[in-house]
Order: C-alpha cells, then structure tokens, then sequence
C-alpha cells in the first residue's frame, strides 16, 4: 500500500500505543522507510509526546547484546528516548492493564555527570562523564505483534521503550570494573539467565560512546543530567500478573518487578 508518510507512521504508532494495540510491520506496507527516515519518525514522536506535556529525560540502547541481537533477529544496535512518564518508581508493580505484552530486561544505567557529544567519543571520555552507575529494569512493550520487527519499524516505534525502573544505589564508574560486573536474572526465585557487563558492546562504557557518536552524527548530545539504558544484558522475560522478576548485580544492589 503506498499512501505512507512519517507523519502517518507517526500517528499510527501513537494510536496503537494508546490504543494498546500491536499491528503488522510498517516495513511490509512502505518498504522506502528506511534508517534515516525511522529515525525522523522517532524524534518526531517524541516531539509529539513532548508537546502532550513529558519531558525527555535520557536515551536508551537497545540491540547492544548479543542476547537481544539474537532474539531479536537484528545485529545493529539503535538508540531511542527516555521521557520521564517512563519512569516505573522502584516496588510500583507494572501495569499491566495500561501496555500491550511487556517484556523485561535487566540493564546497567549510567546518571551523566557532564553533557557527552560525539563524534570522536571514546569508552574513556565516555566514563569521565558518569556520575553514578545504577541497576535498572528496562521494560519493553512493542507496537508490533509479536516484537516482530525490521530495524526501520523498530526505530521509529522509539525502541518499544515503554517503562524504566532504575536501583536506587548509586556507585562512582571508578569503583568499578563494569565489564565484570554480574547479573542474574530470576522468575519466580529461579535463576533464568546471567550475564556480565561485557555482554553490551565489550563494555557499558562502549555502549555510552556509541550512543554519544551516534546522536552526535544526528547533531544531538547526551544532556547532564540524563540517564542512560545501555541496553538489555539478556534476553528479556514476559511480565505476567502476579509474577515476581528479579534482577540481582554483584554490586549495584538487587530490583525485583512485578506485573499487576
Ligand atoms: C527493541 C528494544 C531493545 C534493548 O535493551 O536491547 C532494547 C526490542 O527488543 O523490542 O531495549
Ligand atoms: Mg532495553
């Protein structure tokens, strides 16, 4: 079907998000939208949700893993917006009345020190400018059934962002080696899945250049002040009514989730 504009995918996309319905790739209808235009539809999406009174409030990774690359299907990690109706305070359980078929992921959150732009941004001067590092939840909610998505469908539909938990302890980046640092992932008191921060890009840090060097070929930069998903460390896990999701690091503290 031809007929397709940003404009339409844009509105399209924000029904389906309030309307809690998933629908069919865009890719499929309007195989021209391409990267650029994705991300076009994606900063004017939250221009739109910008101007219904949220405020952006950081940028998350998604695809950094080769956990979520795989499930996924797609090998190239994106960037996408953080607005602070995001925020799932810690021990608020997930509505689950309000989204479409969440998912969650653990992920380490970096709370930035100092304003970061690329290009030329490496792990280094990307560290240099995290204040604290956190724990976090990030959980996903596609306007696609089925998470089924090409690269294109899923930047434009911001990332399947939809509710972010962020750990309340805060550590210094120096008093850590965040490659090393671990994560295990629980459902119901089971250990499901681990990982350690290499999983993303070698290193969180890594993610957090490529973020910064990313916006900055877009003539954007990561605010003082924001905060940063470095993307999922695992594969993300369904939240169910009643089901208890825990995300347990070796020294960013411990989050449990609960869909209700
Ligand atoms: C796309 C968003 C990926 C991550 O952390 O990798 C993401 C999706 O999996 O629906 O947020
Ligand atoms: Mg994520």
């Amino acid at each position: 079907m031809t007929g397709w504009t940003s404009e339409r995918v844009v509105s399209e996309l924000l029904d389906r998000e309030t309307e809690r319905r998933a629908g069919g790739r865009i890719t499929e209808q309007w195989p021209e939208l391409d990267l650029a235009t994705a991300y076009q539809v994606q900063d004017e999406l939250v221009r739109r949700k910008v101007e219904a009174g949220e405020r952006v409030v950081g940028v998350k990774l998604g695809l950094t893993s080769r956990a979520k690359q795989q499930r996924m299907g797609i090998d190239s990690p994106l960037t996408a917006w953080l607005t602070d109706a995001m925020i799932l305070p810690a021990g608020v359980p997930v509505p689950l009345d309000a989204l479409i078929r969440p998912r969650a992921e653990p992920e380490i959150v970096f709370f930035m020190g100092e304003r970061l732009a690329g290009p030329g941004v490496s792990a280094a001067s990307a560290l240099a400018a995290v204040e604290s590092v956190h724990a976090g939840f990030e959980v996903i909610d596609s306007r696609y059934e089925d998470f089924s998505f090409a690269l294109p469908d899923v930047v434009a539909d911001n990332a399947s962002s939809s509710r972010f938990v962020v750990g309340g302890k805060a550590v210094s980046p120096a008093e850590l080696d965040l490659a090393l640092e671990g994560c295990l992932l629980g459902i119901d008191g089971a250990i499901v899945d681990t990982a350690t921060g290499a999983a993303v890009q070698g290193h969180p840090a890594e993610a957090l250049a490529l973020a910064a060097n990313a916006l900055g070929r877009r003539g954007l930069a990561i605010e003082k002040g924001w905060i940063v998903l470095t993307g999922g460390l695992t594969d993300a896990v369904f939240v169910e009514r009643g089901r208890t999701i825990s995300a347990e690091f070796t020294h960013l503290g411990s989050l449990t989730l609960i869909g209700a």
